[in-house]
């Protein structure tokens, strides 16, 4: 069976093995007070609203919390990792000048979840460009992921655009890794939710990250209010949204992308 290469905390080797095999994983990155502050955040939205989200696609014994800035703001510590930027930085940064939140959602897969649909995540974008990756995606384990309780199942290589029919169980590994670990995914790698086979939950944070020049999947605009939004610091604010792209239009006297205009 094919694995997926885990890599010290460097994003140098994260990006260049990501790349390679459409899948790449960092252990115990993220401190556990950083994951007991998040979850702690998540808890009261994921039982009020988490089963609000459940469909076919995102299964019926799984919680699911979107507009993860409205909720954590330790999760922003998460979600602007200096790991995922400077991941995000190498293989985004070949097609775009800026890359943006795409969309950040916290998955609570329960006890008798079945697995999810193997899927690409970049395919709700009705186009492809030959060799151009439009987001990446981190997914943190906020609890232990193990084969047993639904860790990632992931197709390493089929960012080869390999039809998904064609995918045999052969092809398909787990990212098994303990709490505080990140598993980085290309938009175009085949992967899918687990299955849990245990009696605890399974608590991930799965945020992508896409060209400046896309539209992003979640309004973050809409989804985390403003008042909420300008609470953070600007580093956070822009892979929300808030920055132009580039040095054309949307960029306005005294705009602190204004060095567009210099350049
Ligand atoms: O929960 C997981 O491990 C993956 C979920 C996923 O891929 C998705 O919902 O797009
Ligand atoms: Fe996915």
């Amino acid at each position: 069976m094919v694995d997926i290469q885990r890599v010290k905390n460097d994003p140098d080797s994260a990006a260049a093995a990501l790349l390679a095999d459409g899948a790449v994983i960092v252990e115990s990155v993220a401190p556990p007070d950083l994951l007991d502050r998040v979850l702690a955040d998540f808890r009261g939205p994921f039982d009020e609203q988490g089963l609000k989200f459940t469909n076919d696609f995102n299964g019926y014994q799984t919680r699911r919390l979107a507009s993860i800035l409205a909720h954590s703001e330790a999760a922003a510590d998460i979600l602007a990792h200096p790991l995922v930027m400077g991941v995000a930085d190498r293989v985004l940064k070949r097609h775009c000048e800026t890359y943006r939140i795409g969309s950040s959602t916290a998955i609570e897969i329960m006890p008798g979840e079945g697995n999810q649909v193997l899927h690409r995540d970049d395919d709700f974008y009705p186009i492809r460009i030959p060799g151009v990756e439009f987001q990446i995606s981190a997914m943190w384990a906020l609890t232990d992921f193990t084969r047993e309780n639904g860790a990632t199942r992931v197709v390493p290589g089929s960012q080869d655009l390999r039809p998904i029919s064609d995918i045999t169980p052969d092809q398909e590994t787990q990212a098994a890794m303990p709490r505080g670990s990140v598993l980085f995914y290309l938009g175009s790698a085949v992967h899918a939710g687990g299955r849990n086979n245990t009696d605890k939950p399974r608590t991930g944070l799965i945020t992508t990250y896409s060209l400046g020049w896309l539209r992003q999947e979640e309004n973050m605009y809409l989804s985390v209010p403003r008042e909420k939004a300008e609470t953070y610091p600007d580093h956070v604010r822009r892979l929300m949204g808030y920055q132009s792209h580039g040095r054309m239009l949307g960029v306005y006297p005294g705009d602190p992308d204004g060095h567009w205009f210099d350049a």
